[in-house]
């Protein structure tokens, strides 16, 4: 994801969880060394550093083990956290629903809600398989608008094993970390009528990103 620099720099942390087999490791490796690893089920996590543009923190991201087991120590890394990825399996239907009920314990996790109001990209993996369920069918499924209310976030579909979509994700992480969630709202709404939409899609993608 970018240039290398000199000086040290700041670092934000990301949080990348998900249920076990969604593609984090996977994705991770990817993005930090573009290559395709042969992964095992995480047990702990693993970690890394991702470079960005000059003017926005580096991220270390924090890959925590998605099996049941291990999510119940999930919360241990909410207190560093700047911005929240969620990954899912948009090809294995029949997980959909533990998906949702996990995404929605983080979020409703008293201390990224009220005390931080950390931003989300849930990213949308494996479309790469035929059958993988679109993002906007998986943001019914996980029920994002509801309870992604008064916080920013996203829904990026992408392939771990191709790299698509990825640096767009952490890319889209940056920015809402560092935008205050007003200023989202109206950025996408200049930028929406600078290409001549119409108001009724303008609020549609306002609805979707709220
Ligand atoms: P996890 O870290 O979320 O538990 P892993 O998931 O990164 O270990 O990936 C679990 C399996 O999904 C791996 O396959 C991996 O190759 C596969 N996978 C990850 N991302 C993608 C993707 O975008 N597309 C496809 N087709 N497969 C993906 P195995 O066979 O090793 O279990
Ligand atoms: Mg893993």
């Amino acid at each position: 994801m970018g240039v290398h620099g000199s000086r040290p720099r700041r670092q934000a942390q990301v949080l990348m969880l998900g249920l076990d087999g969604a593609g984090k490791t996977t994705l991770l490796y990817r993005l930090k060394y573009n290559e395709s690893v042969m992964t095992v089920p995480t047990v702990g996590f693993n970690v890394e550093t991702l470079e960005t543009d000059r003017s926005s923190p580096g991220l270390t991201v924090w890959d925590v083990g998605g099996q049941k087991k291990m999510r119940p120590h999930w919360r241990h890394h909410y207190v560093d956290t700047a911005g929240l990825v969620f990954v899912v399996d948009s090809w294995d239907q029949r997980r959909q629903e533990e998906a949702r009920k996990e995404l929605h314990r983080v979020i409703k996790s008293e201390y990224l809600i009220t005390v931080k109001r950390v931003p989300l990209v849930v990213l949308a993996n494996k479309q790469d398989l035929q059958g993988a369920l679109s993002p906007e069918t998986l943001c019914l499924t996980l029920d994002l608008r509801r309870v992604c209310g008064g916080r920013a976030w996203f829904i990026q579909p992408c392939s771990a094993t191709s790299g698509m979509g990825l640096e767009e994700g952490f890319r889209r992480i940056v920015y809402l970390m560092k935008t205050p969630f007003k200023q989202t709202q109206e950025d996408i709404k200049v930028r929406m009528k600078s290409k001549g939409f119409s108001m009724t899609a303008v609020k549609q993608v306002l609805v979707c990103s709220r």
